[in-house]
């Protein structure tokens, strides 16, 4: 047969089966045929899986990238500091210090670009990124937005790539006119909501203006579900008590805060009858209510991150200020018994996706967590100031695969479910998600379980731009061996192969999971 590309002897997982001794066809960077002992025509490029895994390439559905300066900066702790709310708010995402794309001084860029943060992901196994395009002016149409994150990717990316927007004022003007455009001629069908952060969050009110649309046109919410005033009322007076070591940043955010705020979007969705995502789920409470609204046959999905997973609180206690590499929101919990719920929700289903929520900055770098030593002179800073987000495009699939199947925690299959094929499926990327003919030839190959020296990370192992890694010092058993996007090799043994650029732009359908059900709280009708 006349493959460009014969993979050969693998174990081929997909979201509902394993095959052993299995061969994969590519042809013009598609799977055409999957089967044991493909014919090969001479010529054909051939990979010798020697037995091992094979799974599809990971969708990584929460990856903010070229989004440093002010947005991050954004991201504090819902401060009632004024003078942040004005330094952030109505001020653009200040892209200068990027030039099509490249960043001339990288080690003043406090971030990720689409270069460094692609190549991170193909080097963890991950083949396709979706990355937030953001709204940050109050009153900015979206339109000048997404075009502007189109230059910043385009040409730098190693790995496929789209785009959500990120809403922080849906006007008539962008609910009515631009969400159309948004989703016809760009191919965008997700947007994400901020219920927190004084210069991104929307009233009850505006969150049902842009249910409302999203309902009509098919998109996909996607919610930060954290209760607004708790969190400006508690850090204020944590303040008084001069608690602000980089762990109470998780203090003035109990499990209760992102608990009520999920209950009451998931209440909204259930008026508008329109699918909304819970992202980065961290607690048990909050998962509770994902899971009773399932129950209920409502389209409410959960995505939970490998932070959630296989972090605790102790991470951020760590030294007067170290703790603040681990400061992120929802904050990684204090009990075990939150992991724990995350973990059940994972096996039973409540969650449909685990996705990574790269959003790093540097550690050593005055813009980035350094910003939480910058008020006052207390040795363990102020953990409001502190810009929230962790690294982690590349270690999401791997600690997943390690932590998750080779641990028996999770199935094989479960893995790639949760890593791949959902995330496809949620967001529309119709050719991306799993192993058979018709989809894009998108794959990991692991190593032999048993040829595999088992390491613990370091971040000098990793491929970003960021000079920590939280998961630093963990055991690994298992990593990418290949990471093969739409038939190509782009990481092998250790080293990334592949071309910035190679990376494609891909339109994306609406949402292959179940939608809006026709079901209604009242006689109100859209
Ligand atoms: N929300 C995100 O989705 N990412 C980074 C921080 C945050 O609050
Ligand atoms: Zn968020
Ligand atoms: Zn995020």
């Amino acid at each position: 047969m006349d493959f460009d590309l014969v993979v050969r002897n693998g174990t081929v997982v997909t979201a509902s089966d394993i095959w052993e001794s299995c061969d994969i066809g590519v042809k013009d960077g598609t799977i055409v045929a999957v089967g044991p002992r493909l014919p090969v025509a001479p010529g054909a490029q051939e990979i010798d899986a020697e037995g091992a895994f094979i799974t599809p390439g990971g969708v990584d559905c929460h990856v903010h990238l070229s989004q440093a300066n002010h947005f991050l900066h954004s991201l504090f702790s819902d401060s009632y500091h004024e003078q942040i709310y004005e330094a952030t708010v109505g001020v653009d995402i200040d892209h200068s210090v990027i030039t099509n794309g490249v960043v001339p001084d990288r080690e003043n860029y406090v971030s990720d670009t689409y270069d460094t943060g692609t190549r991170s992901a193909v080097a963890g196994g991950t083949t396709t990124v979706v990355t937030f395009a953001s709204q940050m002016k109050k009153d900015e149409s979206i339109i000048p937005v997404i075009e502007d994150y189109h230059k910043l990717a385009k040409g730098q990316s190693y790995c496929d790539y789209s785009f959500h927007v990120i809403i922080t004022n849906p006007t008539p003007q962008i609910v009515e006119n631009e969400f159309p455009r948004m989703v016809d001629e760009y191919g965008i069908t997700s947007v994400k909501l901020f219920m927190t952060y004084k210069p991104m969050k929307l009233q009850d009110y505006q969150i049902l203006d842009l249910m409302y649309s999203a309902r009509k046109l098919g998109i996909t919410t996607m919610v930060h579900a954290e209760n607004a005033d708790i969190i400006d009322w508690m850090t204020q007076h944590l303040e008084e008590k001069l608690m602000t070591h980089p762990h109470h940043h998780g203090t003035s955010r109990p499990p209760i805060v992102e608990a009520e705020a999920t209950n009451r979007v998931i209440c909204l969705a259930e008026l508008m009858d329109t699918p909304i995502l819970l992202v980065h789920i961290s607690g048990g409470h909050a998962t509770k209510h994902i899971r009773d609204a399932q129950t209920r046959l409502l389209p409410i999905y959960g995505e939970t991150c490998p932070q959630y997973m296989f972090l605790l609180a102790d991470s951020m206690r760590k030294g007067d200020f170290e703790g603040a590499k681990c400061v992120c929101s929802p904050p990684i919990r204090e009990d075990k018994s939150d992991q724990d719920a995350i973990w059940a929700g994972v096996k039973n289903g409540t969650f449909t996706i685990v996705s990574s929520d790269h959003a790093p900055s540097k550690y050593n770098h005055p813009n980035g967590k350094q910003r939480g030593l910058q008020h006052g002179n207390l040795p363990y800073g102020k953990f409001h100031s502190i810009p929230n987000g962790l690294p982690g495009v590349e270690t999401r699939v791997p600690l997943l695969f390690a932590g998750g199947v080779l641990s028996g925690r999770i199935s094989p299959q479960k893995f790639v479910e949760v890593t791949s094929t959902n995330p496809a499926k949620l967001y529309g990327l119709k050719k991306k998600g799993s192993i058979a003919p018709g989809f894009d030839a998108d794959l990991v190959i692991w190593y032999p379980q048993a040829n595999f020296q088992p390491f613990n990370l370091t971040n000098e192992m990793l491929h970003h731009a960021i000079d920590y890694t939280p998961f630093e010092g963990i055991e690994f058993k298992n990593w990418p061996r290949y990471t093969i996007i739409r038939g190509k090799v782009v990481f092998s043994h250790g080293e990334v192969v592949g071309e910035m650029g190679y990376g494609q732009y891909i339109r994306r359908e609406k949402s292959l999971l179940p939608g809006p059900r026709d079901v209604w709280l009242s006689e109100w009708r859209p």
